[in-house]
Formats: structure tokens, C-alpha cells, sequence
């Protein structure tokens, strides 16, 4: 490899200095590297090898017990005044996160390797596209970039002599939740992580560049970063509409972006095309419109309740080539999880490596889990048999609907449109989700989650909201923006709409409504569905439940936002009028019904 970027080569020095690993390999992305680096985590059991008879070039990982998810209490955004960080954010003074983080570093990599991964998110050559290098110690993080990203040789080719890229230092340490940190600092364009080893806290192209430094970058720079999935929905005349949408967490994002059409459906013409499940780059292009792509090349998805009904296309995707994290270990040394196709297998090694069987309790009493709940896949989104062609497309998918979502037992109807942009932006900054029995916390309790960015805006989220509302203003053709809720559940708490493929019944609305050949009825939160303009032929929806699931309930509905205005007191004066504007408009509309 030809050293000509003096200052990538100054920075891996300098940050050699601090941590001291016994030597340096640059990643070049190719398979004998693979290869070489299995081989070695195989020995050091920081890998298994799986079956590769049933699961061919699969591999298995555990994470320490006390390291399964990402640590937001110790994410912090680290900018010179605390106001750029905003009321949502941990924050720390850039000097303080740098002293704080390089008492950690300090000599961490002894006797280990340091890895040089160079990685593009996005196509490498395109204008959407952000250039990172990642410093770790962790062959496990080497092989998850590998396929969440574009790494190695192709991508030190673009960065040339002088090119911009992303600082990002990783290093296990001693794994230790108390000497572990995740600083962001935008104004460095630098990220460094210490003490984790688990996925969102270390694979540094994932939520901290992709959203974080992205979101700020994105707000600096004109253009957008979101958690969002991105999906085409082919119609039955061939054109293919491509929307994005948000979802807080346990909303089935990845589940929706591989979706599979019910028969009526298919039969119609109707095909889903993935683009991506997590993270969403939208650019106003010179169309006016605003295009987007997928910066990741994988998914790395919640493996507990996926299987062939849930998610078969993620159940094909991962058939091979895929990481598993803290899943069980199976004698035959294939893997499962809770909600896994097929049986409950009578014994295995459990996410923390113990052996396990079913029905086994711990000393409260409590079942003991075979798979971790946040349980992983990394799987290459190309082997997703639903993959779009568009994904190497370095202008991205126009996007014409971006949608909103999340959890609820009531209030929210299962779609509406909003009236406008604007109206729009106010939409997103509501959302909310209602936690479930499978997390912490109390059952129910509802949590705002604006755009699902909550845990991943690297920057005042009053200032988020208007570059929202800019950016509106830039777009000769923005998308429509939707809201939709697939949990409403009746007085006896079941759901009332049967979700999963059922959902592209609701997608086609959405696309129809883009193309003005849907109906729609207008109420005080937006236009929702007429009931005959959703095609719910071969569905077998109780009586009732469809006026149930788009009725809108004037009391919850002011209640719901006087908490959306106790919710936007923390942001003060960096809030957006037109947002308190929107929120005075939707009382008055109710007064008038
Ligand atoms: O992912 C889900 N989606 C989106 C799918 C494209 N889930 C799972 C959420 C946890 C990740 C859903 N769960 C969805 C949904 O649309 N809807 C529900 C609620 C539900 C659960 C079970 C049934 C119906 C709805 N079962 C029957 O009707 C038999
Ligand atoms: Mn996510």
C-alpha cells in the first residue's frame, strides 16, 4: 500500500502512541484477509465457526454479559458550547472527553493488534457518500465493518492524497462498564469508543457516523441523515414508489422494509423492493426532489422473533455469510433464538455461555433466555432475495412519502397523511411509542421519540427540527409525509389490524395518495383513509375493526397534545414557531369538530 495521505498516517501514529498495540494492519477488504482473520478469532474463541454444512461461511460471537446494547448514558456529544448539543444529549466539553477517553486508551492495545479500516458509507464515488477510518482492536468489529460497509483498498484509492474522512478510534480496553465512553465530537468530525465491545457501541460506520456525525454534517452541509428504512414499492403497472420511514425501536422496521405481499396482492402485481432497514442520506438533487440512499451494505438486525412468518426474507438473507451475536449455541453448532422457525431445541450453550435447556430459572424465578433479546444477525444486504438493483446507484431512489410510526394502543389511527410539510414536521416531532412487556421499564409508559432520533441527533434537536422545515422549503416536489400505528388494539387489548404483509395495504394508500388516486376524508390531524379506498379484498377483518383502527377520538387526541406541548418545553427558545404554530392550528381544528 502507498503511503501518500500524510495526515491519515499522522493520525494512526499519533493514536498508536497513546494506545500502544504490539503492531498495525491495514485492512485491504480482501477474502485471504477474511480468511486469515477467521482463522485467528477461531483460535482465540472470539469466534466460533458454525456448521458449514447447514450455514456456510457463518460464524458466532458472544459479548461480555454487562456489554449487550448500546450505553446511552455513557453517549456523549462532545462540542465546545453546550447549546450545540442540545437538552437531549449528553454532553462534555471537547477537552474533558478527550482526557477523560485517553486515560482508557492509554496503553489499551498491548499485546494487541491495531486494525487500520479505511470505510466508505455509501457507494465509494458518490456524492452522497462519507469516508471513515476506523482504529480497533477487535477482529469481530473488523469482520461486522466488512459487511456493513465498503472497506479496504477501494476505498484508501478515493481518499486519495488529502481527502476528508471521518477519525473514528475503537478499542475494547478491559471491557469494563465503568472505564467505557462513546464520544462524539462533530466539530473534529471524531468519534472514539472505548470499553465496548458490542455492536452500536463499536461498529463506528453504524449510528454514531451514519446518524450522529451524519445528522451534523447533514445540517452543516443541506442534506439529511435519518433513521429511516428505505423501500420500493413496484405497483402493478411497473413504477416502483420509494419511501423512507421511522419507527422507534420494536416496531418491526426490518420486518416492514422485506416485506412480503399477501396473495391478493401479488396477485395484483404488487412487489417490495429492500433498500435499506436502518439509516436513510436524502439530498435534494436537481429534480428538486429528494432523493436518498442506504450508507450501509448489511443488515445488522434483532434476531429474537424472526422467522419464516415474521421476516422470511430475512430468514433467506440469513442463511450464510452471517455473523450471529449472543444467540443460542446449538450441539450441532447451529444457532436459535426466541420466536426461531422450528422447535425449541432441547439443550444448547446459552448468550452468556452457559448450558441451557428450556424452562430453566434463574434465583428470582424468571426463565432464562436462550438468546440474549438483543440478539444479532449481520447479514450482506445483497443476499436479502428482495434486494433492490438501485442500491449501487450512487444518486440513490427518489423518495415520494416518508412515514412516521410507532407504537400505540390508542390515539393513533392506522394512517394519516398530513396536510403539508410543515404539518409534517410537526408529525415527526410528536412521535411517540408505547413500551412493551419485553422492555424495561413500565409497561405502556409513552415515550416521545422525534423521527426515532431521540438517541441519534449529534446536535440541538430545536435546530433539527428547523433544518426539517428548511429543508421543506428548499424541495420544489417534497415528499408527502404519513404517520401510521399497525399496534391499535381494542377495549379487550388485541390488535386490530393483523400487520406484517397486511401493512402493504396501507403502503399502496400511501402510494396512491402520492399519485392522487386515493380518497381520503379530512379531520383535524390530517386526511385519513375513505373506507373503500383501502383494498382489503381477501383480508378477513372483524366487522368494526376498520372504523376502530381510523377513528379519531377527540378527548385522547387533546390530551395527547397538551403533552405534546409539555414536550416541547425543554427545547425553549430553539424551538421552531411554526411548530408551536402547527400545534395551535390542530387545537383549533378540533375546536371547530
Ligand atoms: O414487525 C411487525 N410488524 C411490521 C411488519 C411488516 N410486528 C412485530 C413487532 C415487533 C418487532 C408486528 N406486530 C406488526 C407489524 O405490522 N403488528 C404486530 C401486532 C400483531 C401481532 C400478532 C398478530 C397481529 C398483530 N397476530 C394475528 O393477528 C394472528
Ligand atoms: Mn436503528
Amino acid at each position: 500500500m502507498k503511503f501518500t495521505h500524510m495526515k491519515l498516517h499522522e493520525w494512526v501514529k499519533k493514536m498508536a502512541e497513546m494506545c500502544r498495540p504490539d503492531r498495525i494492519v491495514w485492512i485491504d477488504g480482501s477474502e485471504e484477509e477474511k480468511a486469515r482473520l477467521e482463522k485467528e478469532a477461531f483460535a482465540t474463541d472470539e469466534l466460533i465457526q458454525l456448521n458449514q454444512k447447514k450455514m456456510p461461511g457463518s460464524v458466532f460471537h458472544r459479548t461480555a454479559a454487562n456489554d449487550v446494547a448500546r450505553t446511552e448514558h455513557l453517549t456523549y456529544i462532545c462540542t465546545s458550547h453546550k447549546a450545540d448539543a442540545g437538552p437531549t444529549n449528553n454532553w462534555l466539553p471537547p477537552k474533558t472527553g478527550y482526557a477523560k477517553a485517553k486515560a482508557i486508551f492509554k496503553n489499551a492495545m498491548k499485546g494487541r493488534t491495531m486494525y487500520v479500516i479505511p470505510f466508505s458509507m455509501g457507494p465509494v464515488g458518490s456524492p452522497f457518500s462519507k469516508i471513515g477510518v476506523e482504529l480497533t482492536d477487535s477482529i469481530y468489529v473488523v469482520l461486522n465493518m466488512r459487511i456493513m460497509t465498503t472497506i479496504g483498498a477501494p476505498v484508501l484509492k478515493i481518499l486519495g492524497g488529502d481527502g476528508e474522512f471521518t477519525k473514528c478510534l475503537h478499542s475494547k480496553a478491559d471491557l469494563d462498564i465503568n472505564r467505557r465512553l462513546i464520544l462524539h465530537f462533530p466539530e473534529d468530525n471524531t468519534i472514539w469508543s472505548v470499553g465496548s465491545g458490542y455492536g452500536g457501541n463499536v461498529l463506528l460506520g453504524k449510528k454514531c457516523l451514519s446518524l450522529r456525525i451524519a445528522s451534523y454534517l447533514g445540517y452543516q452541509e443541506g442534506w439529511m441523515a435519518e433513521h429511516m428504512l428505505i423501500m420500493g414499492v413496484e405497483k402493478p403497472n411497473g413504477h416502483v414508489v420509494y419511501i423512507a420511514a421511522a419507527f422507534p425501536s420494536a416496531c418491526g422496521k426490518t420486518n416492514l422494509a422485506m416485506l412480503v405481499p399477501p396473495k391478493g396482492l401479488a396477485k395484483k402485481g404488487y412487489k417490495i423492493w429492500t433498500v435499506g432497514d436502518d439509516i436513510a442520506w436524502m439530498r435534494i438533487d436537481t429534480d428538486g426532489g429528494l432523493w436518498a440512499i442506504n450508507p450501509e451494505t448489511g443488515f445488522f438486525g434483532v434476531a429474537p422473533g424472526t422467522n419464516s412468518k415474521t421476516n422470511p426474507n430475512a430468514v433467506a438473507t440469513i442463511k450464510s455469510n452471517t455473523i450471529f451475536t449472543n444467540v443460542l449455541l446449538k450441539p450441532d453448532k447451529t444457532v436459535w433464538w426466541e420466536g426461531a422457525d422450528g422447535p425449541v431445541p432441547s439443550r444448547g450453550i446459552d448468550w452468556r455461555g452457559r448450558p441451557w435447556k428450556p424452562g430453566l430459572t434463574d434465583e428470582n424465578g424468571e426463565v432464562i433466555k436462550a438468546a440474549h433479546p438483543n440478539s444479532r444477525f449481520t447479514a450482506p444486504i445483497m443476499q436479502c432475495p428482495t434486494a433492490s438493483f438501485r442500491l449501487k446507484h450512487h444518486h440513490g431512489v427518489p423518495i415520494s412519502a416518508i412515514i412516521f410510526g410507532g407504537r400505540r394502543a390508542h390515539v393513533a389511527p392506522l394512517v394519516y397523511e398530513s396536510f403539508n410539510w410543515q404539518h409534517g414536521v410537526y408529525v415527526g416531532a410528536t412521535m411517540a411509542s408505547e413500551r412493551t412487556a419485553a422492555q424495561y421499564g413500565a409497561e405502556g409508559e409513552v415515550r416521545r421519540d422525534p423521527m426515532a432520533m431521540l438517541p441519534f441527533c449529534g446536535y440541538n434537536m430545536g435546530d433539527y427540527f428547523r433544518h426539517w422545515l428548511r429543508m421543506g422549503k428548499n424541495m420544489q416536489t417534497p415528499p408527502k409525509i404519513f404517520n401510521v400505528n399497525w399496534f391499535r388494539t381494542d377495549s379487550e387489548g388485541r390488535f386490530l389490524w393483523p400487520g406484517y404483509g397486511e401493512n402493504l395495504r396501507v403502503l399502496e394508500w400511501i402510494a396512491d395518495r402520492c399519485e392522487k388516486t386515493a380518497e381520503a376524508i379530512k379531520t383535524p390531524i390530517g386526511y385519513t383513509p375513505t373506507p373503500r379506498s383501502l383494498d382489503l379484498t381477501g383480508l378477513k377483518l372483524p366487522a368494526g375493526n376498520l372504523d376502530k383502527l381510523l377513528s379519531i377520538d377527540k378527548e385522547a387526541w387533546e390530551k395527547e397534545m397538551d403533552q405534546h406541548e409539555e414536550f416541547f418545553k425543554q427545547f425553549g427558545k430553539t424551538l421552531p414557531t411554526e411548530l408551536k404554530q402547527e400545534l395551535s392550528n390542530q387545537r383549533s381544528r378540533f375546536k371547530k369538530v
